[in-house]
């Protein structure tokens, strides 16, 4: 298996890219971020919970997304491999995934984190919210206030991934093409060495 994390703050092109990935990998796409905005379509009490949070601009309690990814890569037994898109946000979430993937025997093999800077996160969203229907992308104060968590609870997740020397860092200004381009280099070139 091959597993890999796309990191980066909200706006930094993570479903973006996570769309052309899979594509070209076949990996299975698990963006808590969808996941959560399909229970607050389907109005279970997991989705209510979390669009309190979502709505703020706050993230949603450790244990709802820890339990979402479990239930996912359990019903996902037979993949060539994950990308984790917006996930682990914080660092209880990147111990709880390694004690999961530890008992699949597949750890995470890179951590591709896009590098932004903030006036063009906030740029993006703000267009995105002119079209997406996103509750928590058309007010820049609810913007700002996820910008706010990415920086004090987010950020640290790249230190417990570098301290295993799994992250790369991608300028993730220019255009999709060229950024997926970078991205694709980068995994080839680990793919390379897993064989
Ligand atoms: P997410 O769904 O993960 O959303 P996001 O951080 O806004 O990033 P997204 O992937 O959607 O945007 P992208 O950068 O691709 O999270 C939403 C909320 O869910 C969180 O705030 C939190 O409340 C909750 N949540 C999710 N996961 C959680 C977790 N693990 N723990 C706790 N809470 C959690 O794209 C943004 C825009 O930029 C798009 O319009 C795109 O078209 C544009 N864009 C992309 N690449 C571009 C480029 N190269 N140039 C110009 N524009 C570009």
């Amino acid at each position: 298996m091959f597993n890999l994390i796309l990191f980066g703050p909200p706006g930094s092109g993570k479903g973006t890219q996570s769309e052309k990935l899979i594509e070209r990998y076949g990996l299975k796409h698990l963006s808590t971020g969808d996941l959560l905005r399909s229970e607050i379509s389907r109005y279970t009490p997991l989705g209510q919970e979390a669009k309190n949070f979502m709505d703020k601009g706050e993230l949603v309690p450790d244990e709802v997304v820890i339990g979402m990814i479990s239930s996912a890569l359990d019903e996902n037994p037979k993949v060539r491999g994950f990308l984790f898109d917006g996930f682990p946000r914080t660092s209880t979430q990147a111990e709880a995934l390694d004690k999961l993937l530890d008992l699949k025997k597949s750890p995470i093999e890179v951590m591709l984190a896009l590098d932004v800077s903030e006036e063009e996160l906030v740029a993006r969203l703000v267009k995105r919210g002119e079209t997406s229907g996103r509750s928590d992308d058309n007010n820049e104060q609810v913007i700002r206030a996820r910008l706010t968590e990415y920086n004090n609870k987010t950020a640290a997740v790249a230190d417990h991934y570098t301290q295993s020397n799994k992250v790369v860092m991608v300028k993730g200004e220019g255009s999709v093409e060229e950024i997926f381009k970078k991205l694709c280099s980068v995994i080839d070139g680990r793919l390379a060495a897993k064989v």
